[in-house]
């Protein structure tokens, strides 16, 4: 038995299946991990939902903003656009069961037996990684819950972007969310920010990539593994934060991490 994650598919199921071939993987015994972005903007976002159904509980996903998105389109929220890509499978009839099953799919999921944290966009340094933990699985009740269609439309929108012990349920929600499916740079306060987007090396001086601020804990933290972030490659220069985001959709990689060996495995985008 091995644990694959694997980087933002994005409906790339070609390289996928590549992928999955390479490492031999077996559905009877192995567990596919994707870090959240599983479909949109790709050339075959309803063959990969098709594939996560068949592979049932042999599939252990984190959501991702393209997962959330496709599910507020799924519920009436959004007229899906044309670079989504989401077409196909928005007009599918398995529609409803892909919407189903992606809805009690949790924000952040936890490996002990390697140590290994996993979320889409990653976690806030300057939060406890308990009260993370324990915000993600009161989201992904709401999102479970029939009220699901209600916190989806509260979803969106940038605030709060500081942690505070007394925000609303709504706020704390919205905080969760963002943290885990959209974060990339966060400013000297902590506070998170959704407007820069340039590489890291070219980000205004008060800005850091969330994974390179160090939490305010002497306990030890896990492996972070997360997707999200195309423009870097993968490259964090910290072996504790594996990114798994190797911008396959725009002609770069899809990434498999092999956590019993610690390999790594890289499919090249298909024409
Ligand atoms: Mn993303």
């Amino acid at each position: 038995m091995a644990h694959y994650f694997v980087g933002d598919i994005q409906g790339c199921y070609d390289e996928l299946m590549r992928l999955l071939d390479k490492v031999k993987f077996d559905p009877t015994q192995d567990v596919l991990c994707p870090v959240g972005d599983l479909v949109a903007r790709g050339p075959a976002s309803e063959k990969v939902a098709k594939l996560m159904l068949e592979l049932g509980h042999a599939v252990e996903p984190v959501l991702g903003n393209h997962d959330l998105h496709l599910l507020s389109i799924y519920a009436g929220l959004f007229k899906d656009k044309k670079n989504d890509k989401l077409k196909k499978l928005v007009q599918s009839p398995m529609v409803s069961d892909y919407a189903k099953w992606l809805r009690t799919q949790p924000l952040i999921r936890y490996y002990p037996e390697f140590n290994i944290i996993v979320s889409h966009a990653g976690t806030h340094p300057f939060v406890p990684l308990e009260t993370q933990m324990e915000l993600a699985d009161q989201a992904r009740q709401k999102l479970a819950s029939k009220d699901y269609k209600i916190w989806l439309e509260r979803m969106y929108g940038n605030e709060p972007r500081k942690w505070r012990s007394h925000l609303t349920e709504e706020e704390a929600f919205r905080f969760i969310v963002n943290t885990t499916t959209r974060m990339r740079f966060i400013d000297d306060d902590g506070a998170l920010d959704f407007e820069t987007k340039q590489p890291p090396s070219q980000a205004p001086l008060n800005l850091s990539p969330w994974f390179e601020l160090k939490p305010k804990t002497t306990t030890p933290t896990p492996i972070h593994v997360f997707g999200h972030w195309a423009a870097l490659l993968g490259k964090t220069d910290d072996s504790n934060f594996i990114g798994l985001d190797t911008g396959c959709v725009w002609g770069n990689k899809l990434t498999i991490y092999k956590a019993e060996t610690k390999e790594f495995f890289v499919q090249q985008s298909l024409p």
